[in-house]
């Protein structure tokens, strides 16, 4: 007898989940379903589970494939059920390949292909569907994002969009989604747009999907003018859509943790905010050598405003850019320096320029340290006159940390508005655009006419 075993959080049981479980089955002679408490689910950082372990024990039950269902409940446990149930086939979905290939000593390991299309008539009588999200860009970050999408419960990959077919391709073979042709075919088979393209193009596509009635998280910068940004929040507004800009630090549990004990006056009045963020970039990359839209601001500087924006609000009174240019004007390392009525925030950011890129929180009784990489964060400390009163806190922030927004954007679907306090709210992520549009004004592009136009044409 072939014994075959596969896991599974199986929250709002779909076609992916029955499908997955067939398969398994027909892999062998019996099988074990192992479902995962929410504990478990806790600890590994699966967000967004809606529905409680009986219920979906028993929808894996109601398929019939399992022989025997059992819990998941620690790190570990698949090696010792496989040894325990004298286990010969481990089956799991292929967003996980090469993730379990050290299990291969104890058994076979199985990676059986996502599937793609996952309907909600399975889910007629739940509350919410399962999303579909289409993916425009193929960069870095969405090599990062997709993973990250499998963590959060209640999303499915639909398919992908990049005027570079091939690129598309690609990505669309590596997660066993779609490519489309066109952007517009890529909104008629979605719920949920994620734009990552190139920061220039993402005005064009979050206003084409948005009037195609699709929810849309944006990359930072989302736009870089004002007037664009406030476009198209009172775009989605009118079409009762969610538009959200994806800055990853600001979703993540340890940065609400922090602004909640700001708020609550622990280290007094915040008088100085400094946050810095430098990365070592490849002098080839397009970060570094696009004239119109590369230079360390551009790239970073959304990160590094965030923090100020969310403590000391939008009503600064006054602002100066510094910045150090290469020969092609593109700034390397930029420094901006903000006054409010009652405090200062210096916003560092650098490409080819390393610093320490910490947080630094001062108010009148006490200072508040992320160390680097504060964008990262899982850990800070309150420090206070007395240099060995310090308090520790720490928060998980796992992977890239993108599960962390996806989670949120969802959370927003549900009409949950008042979560803009504690990440980011339409007007914070309008004034970044305003301020992304101010640095344009101090320090315009250096380039010449034909690059203009090939810009605008691109
Ligand atoms: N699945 C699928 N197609 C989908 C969605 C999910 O084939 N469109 C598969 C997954 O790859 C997994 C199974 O269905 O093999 C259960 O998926 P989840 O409930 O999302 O569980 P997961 O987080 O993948 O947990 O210990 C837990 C396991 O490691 C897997």
């Amino acid at each position: 007898m072939t014994k075959v075993i596969t896991y599974g959080t199986f929250d709002l049981f779909h076609e992916g989940h029955y499908r997955l479980l067939q398969r398994a089955k027909e892999l062998g002679d019996y099988l074990i379903v192992g479902v995962t408490t929410e504990s478990f689910d806790k600890a590994r950082g699966k967000l967004n589970v809606v529905d409680p372990l009986m219920t979906r024990i028993e929808n894996v039950r109601k398929t019939g494939f399992a022989d025997k269902i059992i819990i998941e409940e620690v790190q570990g446990q698949k090696f010792s059920d496989i040894k325990k149930y004298g286990i010969d086939i481990f089956a799991i979905g292929s967003d996980w390949r090469g993730k379990f290939d050290y299990l291969k000593e104890y058994c076979k390991v199985v990676y059986l292909e996502r599937t793609k299309d996952v309907s909600s008539t399975m889910l007629r009588e739940k509350m919410r569907h399962i999303q579909r999200i289409g993916v425009i860009g193929t960069g870095r970050i969405t090599n990062r994002f997709m993973p990250e999408a499998t963590r959060v419960s209640g999303v499915n990959h639909q398919g992908v969009y990049n005027p570079h077919k091939a690129s598309a391709e690609r990505l669309a073979k590596d997660w066993g989604i779609q490519a489309y042709d066109t952007v517009e075919e890529l909104f008629d088979d979605v719920d949920l747009v994620y734009v990552a393209a190139p920061h220039q193009y993402h005005y064009d596509y979050v206003k084409a999907a948005l009037e195609h009635g699709k929810h849309v998280l944006c990359e930072k910068p989302m736009v870089l003018q004002k007037a664009q940004a406030e476009e198209l929040y009172a775009l989605a507004a009118k079409k009762n859509l969610v538009l959200m800009e994806g800055i990853k630090t600001c979703y993540c549990p340890c940065f609400h943790k922090l602004l909640g004990i700001v708020m609550s006056g622990r280290i007094g009045t915040v008088r100085n905010i400094e946050a810095c963020f430098t990365k070592l970039e490849n002098p080839e990359s397009r970060e570094l050598t696009d004239r119109r839209f590369g230079g360390s601001f551009r790239e970073l500087g959304s990160y590094v405003l965030m923090p100020i924006l969310k403590i000391f609000g939008l009503d600064y009174e006054d602002i100066r850019f510094e910045s150090i240019d290469d020969e092609n004007g593109i700034d390397q390392f930029t420094k901006v320096s903000l006054r409010y009525k009652n405090g200062f925030a210096t916003a560092t950011c650098g490409l080819g320029v390393k610093s320490d890129g910490r947080l630094l929180i001062s108010g009148t009784t006490g200072y508040i340290v992320v160390p680097a990489p504060w964008w990262l964060m899982s850990y800070f400390e309150i420090h206070r006159e007395d240099p060995n009163d310090i308090e520790r806190f720490s928060e998980p922030y796992l992977d890239s940390g993108l599960r962390y927004e996806i989670s949120e954007f969802l959370h927003r679907l549900d009409e949950h508005p008042e979560s803009q306090e504690k990440s980011l709210s339409d007007q914070e992520s309008i004034a970044l655009a305003g301020l992304m549009e101010k640095f344009n004004e101090v320090h315009p592009p250096k380039v010449d006419a034909a690059e203009e136009e090939k810009g605008t044409k691109a």
